[in-house]
């Protein structure tokens, strides 16, 4: 794992088996987005995070991202359950064929066509069940890139401020997994795609299981 002068250290462990944690993606780049969130998933399980207690779900793109983590951790609060949480086909992580190097989670209870992946964690040190109840972390994952919007800096801007919205009006950490780059060959350094590159998606998975469990302990 990366260990350099940008990143977190690797001094902190933390057990991820009580928790349940939410990953909301944009579809737009989705050649970024995929290792992103395949990081980010790698990571969860790593840390014990049960397959089952990973929802994925997708929006069009990154602006639609603040309020698809408000609603989806209100409804978590409200139902206790993952009912309509679950993806859609056409989700990034609607199909095997779509992401076949994925190791994701099942449990959403959405319609038929969610295709949501359960591969029983290649790797992973599972112990929990299935949860219910609120999320413990959101993670938000997007990629703006400069070249392609015209209004970059106001979308960055708007989401960046509204995913810290969210999470302060709720209390619950919301993993900023929104890359803002100038250019393709950055976004693709900073998914992991190049030699010289790290996989961010990898840390914002470390950073939901510290935070969501801090947060338990500070409550
Ligand atoms: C419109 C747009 C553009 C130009 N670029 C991006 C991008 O680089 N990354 C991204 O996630 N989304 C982009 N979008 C889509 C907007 O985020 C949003 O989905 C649409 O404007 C609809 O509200």
């Amino acid at each position: 794992m990366f260990s350099g002068t940008k990143g977190p250290d690797e001094s902190q462990k933390h057990d991820g088996s009580s928790l349940r944690v939410a990953i909301v993606h944009a579809r737009w780049n989705k050649t970024l987005i995929e290792p992103l969130v395949s990081g980010a998933v790698s990571r969860l399980k790593a840390a014990g995070v049960h397959s089952d207690n990973i929802i994925i779900t997708s929006v069009p793109g990154s602006w639609e991202l603040p309020v698809a983590v408000q609603r989806l951790y209100a409804g978590s609060q409200i139902q206790g359950s993952t009912t309509g949480v679950g993806g859609a086909s056409g989700d990034l992580l609607g199909s095997a064929t779509d992401l076949p190097s994925l190791v994701v989670q099942g449990g959403g209870t959405g319609s038929s066509g969610d295709g949501l992946l359960s591969t029983g964690g290649v790797g992973s040190k599972e112990t929990g069940k299935k949860k219910e109840g609120a999320f413990d972390a959101i993670i938000a994952i997007g990629v703006l890139i400069k070249g392609e919007t015209v209004h970059f800096e106001h979308i960055a801007e708007s989401v960046s401020r509204g995913l810290m919205r969210v999470q302060l009006d709720f209390g619950v950490p919301v993993i900023f997994g929104l890359l803002t780059v100038l250019n393709e060959e950055q976004a693709k350094r900073r998914a992991g795609l190049t030699e010289d590159g790290h996989n961010h998606g990898e840390d914002w998975g470390d950073a939901a299981v510290e935070m969501a469990v801090k947060r338990k302990q500070w409550s």
